[in-house]
């Protein structure tokens, strides 16, 4: 018999949508000795938080999170605010001795993030951070060939997260949904949103960045505020771009902006090994690309490797091979993962210690972008 995990939601936005529907859906497509159950959700705005829990089938609302940590009949927190909040709500949620799933970037800069570690780990309790890419299958299996030694010794990792929607100096910063223009709220702009995506996904498969240098730009200097009502400076960067060393020798390139006219989110990465290069696209998550050396010469060449067969990652659970999925997936793995790691009572990444190494990195990135120097990860 399943048991339940009572999940208590704070924020209901863009995030707390995919965190909802994939708490759904899990236990329809996945068998767990855990099933998430929709306590609350927390949000100040008592109207809309209702229509948002009766929507998604939330049992209670609440509008202070600090009520919501306190209560006792919550297991699980999941905290979908804007980054400044995460920090004082994982703080109060491990103190309560609740698990934590928390959205990305794990917090607004690594020293925040070291005490958010500390508290899970004092406390004991279960925590992840929503880095969903991971959980792709096609993104899975490239982690599964580079840990069999396919690629052989990497030489090269690529990441692009391109978007265009910000380009508008019309568009005011601030307040709900336009929070991520706003350095208070955010911490960063594309390195923290974005590139903590990317970086998240190299760690996992390419190891450790021991330093970077980095270019960023604020395009629009001045936007109005939304919740003042004046125009205000721009604190977060529109765009970034930084070079890296990893631990293992290799070279990594990494661009993300806001203002590549036509790209709505155009994840990609590359690597370079020296058998074989894997290459993804979130435009086509279901695909890899691989290229082996030791394919038979005349046949060397690009193989698009379609990543829905029953021996792909998490693609058993789902319909019948050659049948694919999408984004909103990549979240019910993640459920997945998270309750079979309280099941084994091994946490499956990414843990907070997971998610602080990615915040490092981007807190030298951003260091750097400021300095124009060599930034060293700490
Ligand atoms: C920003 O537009 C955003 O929604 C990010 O916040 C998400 O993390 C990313 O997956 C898609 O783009």
């Amino acid at each position: 018999m399943s048991k339940p995990i009572n999940i208590g939601m704070v924020g209901y936005g863009f995030m707390g949508r995919t965190h909802s529907n994939a708490y759904r859906k899990v236990n329809n497509f996945f068998k767990t000795e855990y099933h998430p159950v929709l306590k609350a959700v927390c949000a100040r705005d008592a109207e809309k938080v209702k229509e948002f829990a009766d929507n998604w089938g939330y049992e209670s609302v609440e509008t202070d999170w600090r009520k919501l940590v306190e209560r006792k009949d919550i297991d699980a927190i999941d905290i979908c605010t804007p980054n400044n909040l995460h920090h004082d709500i994982a703080i109060a949620a491990a103190a309560n001795g609740k698990m934590i799933l928390c959205e990305k970037p794990l917090s607004m800069n690594a020293e925040e993030g070291e005490l958010m570690c500390q508290a899970v780990e004092k406390a004991g309790v279960v925590n992840t951070v929503w880095y969903n890419y991971r959980k792709v299958p096609a993104v899975t299996y490239a982690k599964q060939l580079i840990d069999e030694g396919r690629l052989g010794r990497i030489f090269h990792y690529r990441a692009n997260f391109l978007q265009d929607w910000t380009i508008s100096a019309d568009l005011p910063q601030g307040g709900t949904a336009l929070w991520r223009l706003d350095a208070a709220a955010a911490g960063s702009g594309v390195t923290g949103d974005l590139l903590a995506h990317c970086i998240d996904t190299a760690i996992w498969l390419n190891g450790g960045v021991q330093n970077v240098t980095a270019m960023t730009e604020t395009f629009i200097k001045e936007r109005k505020h939304t919740l003042t009502g004046k125009v205000e400076k721009v604190g977060i960067d529109d765009a970034c771009a930084f070079l890296c060393r990893f631990d293992n020798g290799s070279l990594g390139l990494f661009e993300s902006t806001r203002y590549a006219r036509g790209h709505k989110a155009l994840y990609t990465f590359e690597i370079n090994g020296e058998h074989a290069s894997i290459k993804w696209d979130l435009h086509d998550l279901h695909r890899l690309q691989w290229f082996s050396h030791k394919d038979e010469g005349p046949l060397r060449g690009w193989r698009s490797i379609h990543v829905t067969d029953g021996d792909h990652p998490y693609m058993s659970h789902w319909w019948v091979p050659g049948l694919q999925i999408g984004y909103e997936h990549s979240f019910v793995h993640h459920v997945y993962d998270f309750l079979e790691g309280v099941a084994k009572g091994t946490p499956v990444g990414p843990t907070f210690r997971d998610a602080l190494e990615t915040q490092k990195v981007c807190d030298a990135v951003l260091k750097s972008g400021k300095s124009g120097n060599w930034s060293e990860v700490g």
